[in-house]
C-alpha cells in the first residue's frame, strides 16, 4: 500500500509557515487575499489539487494563480476540476481545512485525515497543470505551489503566464485528448486555433466590422489579445489600450471590466468617438464589459445582461432556423444583480432562472438546459451546450444557419466566462445581424441602479434565501428594506453578504438614476446602523 510521504511533506511545509494571524477561506473565487500571506497556501494547494487528481482516477487538475479583478498586491488560487470547471463545492472545505492547519504536523495530519475520509488510493498517479497572471507576487507564489506537488510527487505540466479561460481550456482538452469528447488541441496554440478559425467563419463574407478597442486592465489578457492578432490575420483588427504589463501598480489600475461596471464610466484612459464600440477586460481576462459612444459622445454600457440577451436570442434564432426548436430548448440563467430589465425582456421570450451569485451556480443550472446561456451582470459568463444538444447539431441536416451555429460552438470556451472569446462571440453576432451598438443596446432600457459596499463588523450575520434576493438575518432587516424600496415606483433593493470580500454588498435599482443612488445609501445605511459598528465610521454619503 502506498503511503504519504509524511517526512518530506513536513520538512517540505516547514518551508511555507502558515502566517498565525491569517484564517483564510476558500470562497467563491478560490482563496484571495494579500499575495505576499499566500506562500503557505500555495504549498498547501499543490498537495490538495495532487489528492484531488488521485481521487479522479489521475485526471489532470487546473490550478490558477490569479485576483482577478482585485488591486495589484492581492493574489489568488483556485482549483479547476477535469472537465475545466471549478472545484467540486464540497472539496472548498477540504481546501479550507488544510489552509488552516496551524503548523506541518497539524497540516500532514489534515491531509491524513483527508485521505482517509474521501478513501483515496494514493498509488494512482496524480497530474496537475497550473498557470498564473501577470501579478508580481506570482512566480513566487508558483514556487511555493511547486514544492507542494514535488513534495506530494504529482506530475505536473506549467502552462506559463496566461489567462484564466486558457487554464480551464487547457484542463478539459487534457482530459479529453484522443476521447470521443474531445474539445480541441491541448495547447495554447490549439485555444488560438479553435476559436479564431470558427470566428473567422461567422465573419467570412460579411462587411469587415471597424478595429475593437480592447481595454486590457493591464493584465494578461494583453498577451492573449496580442497573440490573437496573428491568428486573425486581417479579417478582423484589434487595437490594444492599458496592455502596460510593466508600471508596477498599473494592474486594474482605473480600468478594466470592474471598474468600468461599478463607476458606469469609461476608463479615463479611453476616448471614443462617436458610434465607436469598445471593450474592456478584467485582470485575468474571464470578464467582458462592452461600452460604445452614441452620435452625441454619450457613453452607454453594453454588460453581462445584455451579453446574455443578444446571445440568447441568436442562439434561439439559429436553433429555429435549423429547424431544431422542437429538441432544442435554450435557457438563460442570472443572479439577483441582473437588471429587471432584462429579466423582463428575456422572460418574456425563454426560461431564466435565477441563482445565487458565483459562476459555479450559474454554470451548475445552465448545464440543465439543452443550452443554457449565462453571464453575470459584471460580465462574467458562457454558454453551455448539452452533449445531446451538440450531438443533434453535428448529425443534422447542413443549412447555413447550422454551420453558423457549429461555429458559434465553436467560438464559445464552454469550459468558463472567456473575455476574449465572448468579444468574438459578440462580434460574430452583430456582424451576423448586421447590428451596431445602438441596435444591439435598443433590444431593452436598463434601468438605473447603483452597487453600494458596506462595512460590517460581521459580515457572517447576514444570511439570505431565495437565491440571496431576501435577508433572513439579522432579523428584521429585510423588512425595514422593504419599507425602503416601497418608497419608489419599480424599485429593488437586495443586501447579500460579498463571498469574495470582506464586505456586505447593496443592489438598488429604480425608475431614476436619483432615485436608484437614493435607495441604494439609504438601505446601504440601514445596514450600516443595523451591523456597522461606530458611528463615526457612518459614510456621508448614507442619508
Ligand atoms: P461577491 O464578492 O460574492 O459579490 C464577486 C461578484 C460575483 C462573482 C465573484 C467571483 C458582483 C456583485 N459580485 O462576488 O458576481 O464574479 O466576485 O469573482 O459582481
Ligand atoms: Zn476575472
Amino acid at each position: 500500500m502506498t503511503m504519504l510521504p509524511v517526512k518530506d511533506l513536513q520538512e517540505r511545509s516547514d518551508r511555507h509557515p502558515k502566517p498565525s494571524d491569517i484564517k483564510f477561506q476558500y470562497g467563491t473565487a478560490g482563496f484571495r487575499t494579500l499575495g505576499k500571506t499566500l506562500d503557505s497556501v500555495l504549498f498547501r494547494v499543490g498537495v490538495l489539487a495532487a489528492l484531488r487528481s488521485k481521487k479522479l482516477d489521475g485526471k489532470t487538475i487546473g490550478v490558477m494563480v490569479t485576483a482577478s479583478h482585485n488591486p495589484e498586491p492581492d493574489n489568488g488560487v483556485k482549483l479547476v476540476d477535469p472537465r475545466g470547471e471549478m472545484l467540486e463545492s464540497s472539496w472548498e472545505a477540504h481546501a479550507t481545512a488544510l489552509a488552516n492547519a496551524p503548523n506541518s504536523v497539524a497540516f500532514v495530519a489534515a491531509v491524513d485525515e483527508l485521505v482517509k475520509a474521501t478513501k483515496i488510493d494514493l498509488s494512482i498517479p496524480a497530474r496537475v497543470v497550473y498557470a498564473r497572471d501577470t501579478r508580481p507576487t506570482g512566480p513566487q507564489l508558483i514556487a511555493a505551489l511547486k514544492d507542494g506537488l514535488e513534495a506530494i510527487k504529482a506530475e505536473y505540466r506549467d502552462a506559463g503566464v496566461t489567462t484564466t479561460p486558457v487554464l480551464h481550456y487547457l484542463v478539459r482538452t487534457i482530459n479529453t485528448k484522443g476521447t470521443k469528447d474531445s474539445y480541441g488541441k491541448d495547447t495554447e496554440e490549439g485555444y488560438l486555433t479553435k476559436l479564431s478559425d470558427a470566428f473567422k467563419k461567422l465573419l467570412a463574407g460579411k462587411p469587415t466590422p471597424p478595429p475593437l478597442l480592447i481595454d486590457c486592465a493591464n493584465g494578461v489578457g494583453a498577451l492573449m489579445a496580442e497573440r490573437f492578432k496573428g491568428y486573425l490575420g486581417d479579417i478582423f483588427n484589434i487595437n490594444l489600450v492599458n496592455a502596460d504589463l510593466h508600471t508596477p501598480g498599473a494592474l486594474n489600475n482605473s480600468c478594466g471590466a470592474d471598474f468600468v461596471k461599478v463607476n458606469q464610466k469609461l476608463p479615463p484612459s479611453i476616448t471614443l468617438q462617436p458610434g465607436q464600440r469598445a471593450c474592456s477586460l478584467d485582470g485575468d481576462a474571464d470578464r467582458l464589459m462592452y461600452y460604445y459612444a452614441d452620435e452625441r459622445g454619450q457613453f452607454h454600457m453594453l454588460d453581462g445582461d445584455k451579453i446574455t440577451t443578444l446571445v440568447a436570442s441568436y442562439i434561439v434564432e439559429l436553433v429555429k432556423a435549423s429547424g431544431l426548436d422542437e429538441q432544442i430548448k435554450v435557457g438563460v440563467i442570472q443572479t439577483a444583480y441582473a437588471n429587471g430589465s432584462s429579466t423582463k425582456y428575456l422572460s418574456e421570450r425563454l426560461p431564466v432562472k435565477c441563482v445565487p451569485t458565483g459562476v459555479k451556480h450559474l454554470h451548475h443550472a445552465a448545464e440543465q438546459y439543452d443550452v443554457g446561456v449565462y453571464f453575470e451582470a459584471n460580465g462574467h459568463g458562457t454558454v453551455l451546450f448539452s452533449p445531446a444538444a451538440q450531438e443533434l447539431i453535428s448529425s443534422h441536416k447542413p443549412s447555413t444557419a447550422l454551420t453558423n451555429l457549429k461555429n458559434i460552438i465553436d467560438v464559445i470556451n464552454q469550459t468558463v466566462g472567456d473575455a476574449l472569446s465572448d468579444a468574438f462571440l459578440v462580434e460574430a453576432i452583430l456582424a451576423q445581424k448586421s447590428f451596431s451598438g445602438v441596435e444591439w443596446d435598443s433590444l431593452y432600457c436598463d434601468l438605473p441602479n447603483r452597487l453600494v459596499k458596506v462595512v460590517v463588523s460581521d459580515r457572517n450575520a447576514f444570511k439570505t434565501e431565495d437565491a440571496e434576493r431576501r435577508l433572513v438575518s439579522p432579523p428584521s432587516l429585510q423588512a425595514k428594506v422593504d419599507e425602503l424600496v416601497r418608497k419608489y415606483e419599480g424599485g429593488r433593493s437586495f443586501v447579500r453578504p460579498s463571498g469574495t470580500e470582506d464586505v456586505v454588498r447593496v443592489y438598488a435599482e429604480a425608475a431614476t438614476r436619483a432615485e436608484a443612488d437614493e435607495l441604494a445609501f439609504s438601505v446601504a445605511g440601514l445596514v450600516y446602523d443595523e451591523a456597522g459598528g461606530d458611528p463615526s465610521q457612518r459614510p456621508k454619503e448614507f442619508l
